[in-house]
């Protein structure tokens, strides 16, 4: 066993005691309560999922076990030279709780190098794509058609112990996560840039910096796509597409079952893709102005002419958060610090001293401050990735990292198929008394 998944497996030998003790001496004790907006609603805020690997406070935004992300940047190992961390190193301390050693984290990427050998099937599924596909839809089927590799499925059948079921959904979630930056490398370079060919991983190189080096991206794309992953790896697990991987492997669907669909959710305009509209929206605006930065009152103009249309400011508000997003923030400083004079970013920043009173005015969106998608194409953007069809595939990538460890501490504890209840809305009239 690596040093990681003898962690884990301390970890979830001292976990598990804590979660049966609460079924078995707290079963019964209320912890919230639904109200008819909140079940017509979207379930928000209802208190009914549990996870240990993150939290959202409304107000101070995402913390990995109990790290902010300032100090998950500050305190994860780093390449030599580099401003950004291992997202090696992430996965160990989502999955542990502990913030990994430089001897630690060198030991997980050999175990990722080793891991991320794609089969040829699954460049030849994603070649079977016509290329004016999106992107999304075409992770989401090379991911799917990887299932015949699940460990899970293979010792599942063959009889395996509750208490057993971590372990291979270990192996089959560190392959998954080992292999998916090669698979997003490939679809960028089959959509857009088919003059790259096909390129192999480069062996001395990080998941991060191997992946910009495929995407035939000079530094510090490298360090672009360690922070990208990192700062998309979870927001705890209500959200749409932490929720549907959580969902479908709470069935034991494997683990890329349970992945293409959290990719299938994630690819929605109102969560993941809301980084590709904020691009498409600004673009409009780009080309209105002729490509002059708008005054401040062209920029109100826009934003209004926007919501008076019946469409949402993409990139602003949010279901659970109360201020600017802390993601954002780590974006517009790695702006500030490397790209200051990009024509895009002033954009955002002249959004950002508008959009929040306008919404405010406007009086309908609890949130309206700017969330991580106002920020992330920006980046893209000025490093050559122009093709905003692409930036939910390295969302999607960041994801996996916090769904599989999900996933994987699901197993562990015995986490239950799950099953809420529904009524019908002659029942809910019944119940508030008008029928
Ligand atoms: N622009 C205009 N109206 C907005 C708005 C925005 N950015 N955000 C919320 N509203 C409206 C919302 O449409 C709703 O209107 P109706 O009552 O007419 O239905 C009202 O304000 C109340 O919504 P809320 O309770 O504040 O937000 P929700 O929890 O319903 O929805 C979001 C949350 C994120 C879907 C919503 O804020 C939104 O549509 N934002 C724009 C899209 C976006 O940026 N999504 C990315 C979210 C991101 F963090 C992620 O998942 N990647």
């Amino acid at each position: 066993m690596s040093t990681l998944k003898d962690k884990l497996y301390e970890k979830i030998q001292e976990h598990r005691l804590r979660t049966t003790k609460l079924v078995k001496e707290y079963g019964d004790k209320v912890i919230d309560q639904v109200t008819v907006s909140q079940a017509i609603g979207g379930m928000r805020g209802i208190k009914s999922l549990v996870t240990d690997i993150s939290y959202l406070d409304p107000f101070e935004g995402i913390r990995y076990r109990g790290f902010t992300l300032p100090e998950v940047l500050e305190k994860l190992p780093k390449p030599e030279g580099a401003d950004m961390p291992y997202v090696e190193g992430l996965y160990f301390l989502l999955l542990t709780g502990e913030i990994p050693t430089e001897i630690e984290v060198e030991e997980l990427k050999v175990d990722f190098k080793n891991r991320r050998i794609v089969p040829h099937y699954v460049w030849d599924v994603i070649d079977a794509f016509p290329s004016n596909s999106h992107p999304m839809a075409i992770l989401s089927a090379a991911v799917m058609s990887l299932e015949r590799e699940s460990h899970f499925n293979v010792k599942y059948r063959k009889g395996m112990s509750k208490m057993d079921y971590w372990d291979s959904t270990y192996e089959d979630a560190t392959n998954l996560i080992a292999k998916m930056p090669l698979i997003g490398a490939y679809i960028y370079n089959k959509l857009y840039h088919p003059e790259n060919g096909h390129r192999y991983p480069d062996p001395n190189l990080d998941l991060g910096g191997n992946f910009a080096y495929m995407m035939g991206k000079d530094k510090p794309y490298d360090d672009v796509s360690r922070m990208y992953f990192i700062i998309h790896a979870d927001h705890e697990s209500g959200n749409v597409s932490a929720h549907t991987g959580h969902l479908v492997a709470s069935s034991l669907s494997d683990v890329y079952y349970a992945t293409s669909a959290m990719i299938n959710g994630l690819a929605g305009p109102l969560h993941g893709l809301a980084n590709q509209e904020v691009l498409r929206w600004l673009q409009g605006l780009k080309d209105q102005m002729g490509g002059k930065i708008p005054s401040e009152e062209e920029m109100k103009k826009y934003v209004w002419d926007t919501l008076n249309k019946g469409q949402v400011i993409p990139g602003y508000g949010h279901a659970v958060l109360r201020k600017t997003d802390p993601r954002y923030t780590v974006q517009r400083e790695f702006c500030l610090k490397n790209l200051p004079d990009d024509d895009l970013f002033k954009y955002v920043d002249a959004l950002y001293k508008v959009v929040p009173d306008i919404l405010r005015e406007q009086g309908k969106a609890k949130n309206p401050w700017p969330n991580v998608d106002a920020q992330s194409g920006v980046v893209q953007w000025h490093y050559g990735v122009t093709q905003y069809d692409f930036y939910t595939v390295l969302f999607s990538i960041g994801r996996s990292f916090g769904v599989l460890s999900n996933i994987i501490w699901d197993r562990a504890l015995g986490y239950a198929l799950e099953r809420p209840k529904s009524v019908t809305t002659d029942m809910l009239e019944e119940m508030v008394g008008i029928k």
